[in-house]
């Protein structure tokens, strides 16, 4: 039996039904319909309650229904043993790189300045930025972040990556760790943010790191709300010292209605939607998963339990 959860009910009838298309012969169950904590043998799902897994005695693996595994490891009771598989899905990863271009041309031509221009009325032309000076930075180079700087290499910016362990990546230059992080912000004029959230990564980008980026420098984020301290990223914000950000993850989803980011004129929200994961085109690599935790065999996609992704 394979349980699935998903909060919202209209999406969770048709994962049952894709599920269930695929696995034949199984049985599909949806939370909180759980039947016997025994029959469980697979979970696929995001952020399942803290402490519910350990009620599954025969529980083979779990399948994040997201790229980002932080909610996993959000329970305490997380079984010790359990094999964890994320989303990689090439369908995914090409909408976030979608959404990252969109936001990134909206600030490297200056669209935000020209809405407010058109607001006025006014038929101004602003100094013309060059895409060949355009130093666009990504955090993070896993699937996401590589795959979001090979489409950035096409528009020619100066592109560069940093990570926790030294990548080499054609024609993007590269920083690692602690002791890149530093040169890595100051020569990053639009910032874009995929990384994991993990113990170490949370509150990374505070006031002290953020001064790092050059005056006017834009912050993409669809990494996940922690990494960034709101207080300090709207401070930066209102003192001029950055540019603008665009958001789709946040320290609490749904964002609260009377969050500062909701009416800041120099802020762009989505609402965590940038990379939305589809039945259709992961279920594929859940069946894989399911068939693999049952035999015993590594799961595609496997979460590395210490470092947390
Ligand atoms: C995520 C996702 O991990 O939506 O945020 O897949």
């Amino acid at each position: 039996v394979v349980l699935l959860f998903k909060s919202d009910p209209d999406d969770t009838r048709g994962w049952t039904a894709e599920l269930a298309r695929r696995l034949p012969g199984v049985e599909v169950r949806t939370w909180p319909d759980v039947g016997d904590p025994a029959d469980i043998e697979f979970c696929v799902g995001w952020a399942f309650p803290p402490g519910s897994l350990r009620g599954f005695p025969n529980l083979k693996g779990l399948q994040s229904l997201g790229a980002g595994v932080d909610h996993v490891f959000r329970d305490p009771d997380l079984p010790e043993a359990l094999p964890i598989a994320r989303i990689v899905d090439p369908y995914m990863t090409e909408d976030m790189t979608q959404w990252v271009m969109l936001n990134v041309l909206r600030f490297h031509k200056q669209d935000p300045d020209y809405r407010r221009l058109q607001a006025e009325g006014r038929w101004d032309e602003l100094p013309p930025p060059s895409w060949r000076d355009r130093r666009v930075g990504v955090m993070g180079l896993g699937e996401l972040g590589g795959h979001a700087l090979e489409r950035l290499r096409y528009f020619g910016y100066k592109l560069a990556g940093w990570s926790r362990t030294k990548k080499r990546i054609d024609r993007v230059e590269t920083f690692a760790g602690e002791e890149g992080l530093r040169p890595f912000l100051a020569r990053t004029d639009i910032l874009v943010v995929l990384l994991p959230l993990t113990p170490e990564t949370e509150d990374l980008l505070n006031r002290e790191r953020l001064s790092r980026l050059p005056k006017g420098a834009f912050v993409i984020n669809a990494g996940r709300g922690r990494l960034l301290v709101d207080e300090d990223l709207i401070a930066m914000l209102d003192s001029g010292h950055l540019g603008g950000a665009a958001l789709d993850v946040f320290r609490q989803e749904p964002l609260a209605a009377d969050h500062a980011f909701w009416k800041h004129p120099k802020v762009v929200i989505t609402p965590h939607v940038s990379a939305l994961t589809r039945a259709e085109t992961a279920v594929p690599q859940i069946v894989e998963n399911y068939r693999r935790a049952l035999a015993g065999e590594p799961l595609l996609h496997p979460v590395d339990r210490r470092r947390r992704y």
